[in-house]
């Protein structure tokens, strides 16, 4: 068994929104992990903390009318509370505006300096004329160099995924007033990480962690790295040494904070950050499987640079889906952990479970409250609570608790096969598979009891009867520490019902396979609750509503310029001829008179016009749409018309055909 202690740490939220499904997709397997292996013996360290610093805080306190500092504060204790309330509980969890990380960014900025590894450069960087000043990050929004896609100033969020440095945007605008940026020269300091290529080669290729991380890493590796811009022009952040005017970029203090939220905990606790930074101890980062580059490539690169020991491990987690649409804030497919999850009264447990088996760690993880409704009902309720609460209750109804006796050798074998399988699982990271498996116990467990009918064996062999009530109850007990780890709440409960009064997290797994003492037990309650059909349907409803509420926003900010309306080649025709378009009940064709040429344009207003009412009838036409091929008929631009019923535009005082409408 590894003696020394590990440290684990997740990804570090930022302060400028609250928590939400995708945050948890990484935490709660973190938690399970730590958890799982305290009750394997292992000793473990949990650290996270909030991301305080960088442009996207700066902006959003800026639309919020409040300081950066203010509402890193805000939403800091709102992170702090919402892991606590989802059983997700750190050793520590620091902010990285706080003083510890400011020094240790400083100590370690200044000691990549004194080995050589950064330089000053000038560069061009997107400047906003009418804001007057530099537009890092997120200022800025543009094209991505590499891919076309529209993307934000640091990273191809939309396209293909890329760190973008600083001036590499293309076509820059200012995200506070939309204007067109411009370059201009300015001053940075770099950090060589080109110089880090093999040693990030040697450093991947060993890594230990998901493969995904690994592999991607490696593959940028094998690219070429650049070197990398460390600092920014912006007043919130940790101070560039000697450079009141620059601060480091936020994803250099960032995972620094890993360190300092360490040494705060290590303070506390009397021990030494030295312990797990400096190569005695294992570092593990659980993050999301977008910042891969940043933990893969920047952060190894800084550590040996600055003559720490880089991470030992690095566990990616899929992005996540809502009802199968990409997760966005702002396009209504979120799920908020507590306006619409916690606060429902929904049992932590129930999206724990979730979010641990729905698929592999590495995996795209699609939530729906369809699915999660099934699972529960199906896996918690139906199969382990329903096996956990027919043992209790034919333990504590026949014969009143525990029983004297032997348990089964066979049963004993497979719980300990489950033990080993689901520990195996956990330390390759495959959550899924370890939850599975778990639950393939309570499943044998049901069979089992199923099979042997102790209900019924009683009338004939009491004693017989006894004997599988006891495997039962010993199966329960494996259950409950086995659970524990990824269903805190009812893993104690069940524990209670098995007559501990202690906490079941002060257990070993291995205590799974303890016969339990002879007692007395409390009547058992049931382990969970179905998630009912009127409750489904109300989360399901509110998401939709969310959806389409947030469709109607979208279509209310999409505003044209004077010069993109212009583009629209908008005239008065005279219809010449009308005829219908054999085979179809809604088409008529039309020949048009736009003053210069006669335009044929088919249009689906048959239903609604006669032929010959429409000859020598001014209408307004769209003259520049693509041309189009309809029933086997050119048509060559649209006619504008309103509504259901297609009623049509016409011009209130006459004017001559091709007059442009402006
Ligand atoms: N604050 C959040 C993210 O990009 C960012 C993580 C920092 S981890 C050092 O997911
Ligand atoms: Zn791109």
């Amino acid at each position: 068994m590894n003696r020394r202690a590990q440290l684990v740490t997740c990804g570090l939220p930022y302060t400028n929104g609250p928590c939400h499904i995708g945050h948890l997709r990484t935490y709660v397997p973190a938690d399970y992990y730590v958890r799982f292996l305290r009750m394997c013996g292992e000793e473990m360290v949990f650290i996270c903390g909030s991301d305080n610093h960088g442009t996207p805080i700066v902006v959003s306190a800026e639309e919020a009318k409040k300081s950066p500092r203010e509402i890193s504060e805000e939403f800091h204790h709102h992170f702090d509370a919402t892991f606590r309330r989802m059983n997700i509980i750190f050793d520590h969890f620091g902010m990285t505006d706080d003083p510890t990380n400011h020094q240790r960014t400083k100590k370690i900025v200044e000691s990549l300096i004194a080995n050589g590894h950064v330089y000053a450069a000038r560069i061009r960087q997107s400047f906003c004329t009418r804001c007057g000043r530099f537009l890092p990050d997120r200022y800025v929004e543009g094209i991505c160099p590499h891919c076309e896609s529209p993307a934000r100033g640091d990273e191809c969020d939309q396209g293909c995924g890329r760190h973008l440095e600083p001036g590499e945007i293309k076509e820059p605008t200012c995200l506070v007033c939309g204007t067109k940026a411009e370059f201009r020269e300015q001053e940075h300091y770099f950090f060589r990480l080109s110089e880090f290529s093999k040693f990030l080669e040697a450093y991947l290729e060993g890594v230990a962690g998901t493969s995904n991380a690994r592999n991607y890493a490696l593959g940028w590796v094998k690219e070429g790295l650049r070197d990398w811009c460390i600092t920014r022009t912006l007043e919130w952040g940790v101070k560039f040494p000697g450079r009141e005017d620059l601060v480091v970029y936020v994803w250099v203090d960032a995972p620094i904070g890993y360190i300092a939220f360490t040494e705060e905990w290590a303070k506390k606790v009397g021990r030494s950050w030295r312990e797990f930074w400096c190569g005695e101890s294992t570092v593990t980062h659980f993050i999301g499987g977008d910042i891969i580059y940043h933990h893969a490539v920047f952060w190894p690169a800084l550590l040996q640079g600055a003559g720490l020991a880089p991470s030992a491990a690095i566990v990616a987690s899929g992005m996540v889906k809502i009802d199968d649409h990409k997760f966005s804030k702002s396009r209504g497919y979120v799920v908020w952990t507590n306006d619409d999850y916690l606060d429902q009264g929904f049992s932590p447990d129930y999206l724990r479970y979730y979010l641990l088996s729905y698929t592999n760690h590495t995996k795209e993880l699609n939530f729906s409250w369809k699915v999660l409704a099934e699972r529960v009902n199906h896996e918690l309720v139906n199969t382990l609570g329903n096996f956990a609460y027919r043992t209790l209750h034919l333990a504590t109804s026949g014969y009143g608790g525990v029983l004297s006796g032997e348990v089964d050798p066979a049963i004993s074998h497979e719980i300990r096969r489950t033990i080993e399988e689901v520990t195996a699982a956990v330390k390759a990271y495959e959550f899924k598979e370890a939850v599975d498996r778990t639950m393939t116990l309570a499943a044998f467990g049901n069979t089992y009891i199923q099979t042997n009918a102790p209900w019924k064996l009683e009338k004939i062999d009491r004693e017989a009867a006894k004997a599988v009530i006891r495997n039962c109850l010993q199966i329960t007990k494996a259950l409950a520490l086995l659970v524990a780890p990824a269903m805190p709440d009812a893993a104690q409960r069940l524990w209670a019902m098995l007559g501990f009064e202690d906490e079941v997290f002060s257990h070993s797994l291995n205590e799974g396979l303890d016969p339990l003492p002879e007692s007395q037990l409390p009547k058992p309650s049931p382990l969970f609750v179905k998630i009912e059909e009127k409750t489904l349907a109300e989360r399901e409803t509110l998401l939709q509503q969310r959806v389409e509420e947030a469709k109607k926003r979208g279509k209310k900010r999409e505003v044209l310029t004077i010069e993109e309306f212009s583009k629209m080649d908008l005239r008065i025709g005279r219809v010449l001829s009308a005829e219908p378009v054999p085979r179809s009940s809604k088409l008529l064709v039309l020949k048009v008179d736009l003053g210069d040429e006669v335009r044929q344009i088919v249009s689906g207003i048959a239903q609604f016009y006669n032929p010959g009412e429409m000859v020598g009838r001014d209408v307004v036409v769209l003259a520049n749409l693509q041309p189009a091929r309809i029933f086997g008929i050119d048509s060559n631009g649209m006619i504008l018309a309103a509504g259901d019923a297609a009623s049509l535009l016409v011009p209130l005082r006459e004017v001559p055909p091709g007059t442009k409408i402006r």
